[in-house]
């Protein structure tokens, strides 16, 4: 049960939601925790407690081990297809269903498209697909998910590797001014599930601060993003977000 105090807050952020006309949610690995998703950087669990991100997660490693790196993403794409999005995927796509909302991501499983969410920017691309390291040519045929082995572009011949913004690299720019353009337009903005430790993504929210967009933190952990919060709402993101479109229902 949510307490009082998170009660009023929740009543404060649901008259935003009543009048907002654009809400951007901007998320992070915690919003896919709940679906039996590790994040990357929480103590005992995360990704980063068990590997090293440079041995995984760089155009580096991928060049000095493409088997083991291949392997890594073919797991996690497995667990990612055999997850289901929770409820707080769900709310988001109801609140779409009466005003304008935009998702902008850093996760790459794919849940919010598969939970229906139209409008989605991924800054750190997906897992579903694969990319030339030569010519960055999209290989939309899925990759083997029990025999990962190393395929190549149709195209260039180049190595083909998991279409992932590992460290190091740009993020994809029409998905990065998509993103910009929702946060400088938007009136009410959600943080969900991101520990703000990664960067150009974790600078982004700032830019709705600038433009005068509401700011509501929705995180079991207080993180940088608390201060340019109006609201903390502390709780897990598939609690807190059916209980805000309870709320709106409630009232409505
Ligand atoms: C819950 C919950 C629940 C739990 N409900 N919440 C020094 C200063 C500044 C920048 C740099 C620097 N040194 C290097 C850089 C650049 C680097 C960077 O930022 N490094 C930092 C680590 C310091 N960035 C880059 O390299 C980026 N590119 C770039 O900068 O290009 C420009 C450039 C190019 C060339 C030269 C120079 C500049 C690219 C970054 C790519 C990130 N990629 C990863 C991994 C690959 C993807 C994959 O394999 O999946 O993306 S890193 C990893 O972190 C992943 C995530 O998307 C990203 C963000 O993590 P996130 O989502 O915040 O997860 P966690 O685990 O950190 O937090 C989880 C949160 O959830 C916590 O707060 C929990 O409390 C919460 N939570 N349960 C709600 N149920
Ligand atoms: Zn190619």
């Amino acid at each position: 049960m949510l307490e009082d105090p998170q009660t009023r807050e929740l009543d404060r952020v649901r008259t935003w939601l009543d009048n907002a006309k654009h809400v951007v949610f901007f998320t992070g690995a915690g919003m896919s925790a709940e679906c039996g998703i590790p994040t990357f950087r929480e103590a005992q669990t995360g990704f980063w407690a068990r590997f090293d991100p440079m041995e995984l997660a760089s155009p580096e490693a991928f060049k000095r081990h493409p088997e083991q790196v291949l392997q890594w993403y073919a797991e996690r794409r497995a667990q990612a297809l055999n997850c289901a999005p929770h409820a707080g995927y769900r709310a988001i796509v109801e609140i779409e269903k009466s005003r304008r909302v935009t998702v902008i991501t850093q996760n790459v499983d794919r849940l919010h498209q598969r939970a229906g969410s139209r409008h989605v920017a991924e800054l750190h691309g997906n897992l579903i697909t694969e990319s030339c390291f030569k010519c960055e040519a999209v290989d939309y045929s899925q990759p083997n998910l029990n025999a990962p082995y190393q395929r190549y572009c149709k195209s260039c011949g180049g190595q083909l590797r998991p279409s992932i913004v590992w460290f190091g690299e740009q993020l994809p720019a029409e998905q990065v001014l998509k993103a910009e353009d929702a946060l400088l337009t938007c009136d009410l903005l959600f943080i969900v599930g991101t520990s703000a430790a990664v960067y150009p993504a974790a600078a982004m929210p700032q830019l709705a601060k600038d433009a005068g967009a509401k700011i509501v933190l929705v995180n079991p952990e207080r993180t940088e993003h608390a201060v340019l919060s109006s609201v903390f709402l502390q709780g897990a993101a598939g609690v807190v977000l059916p209980a805000l479109l309870d709320r709106m229902n409630e009232t409505a």
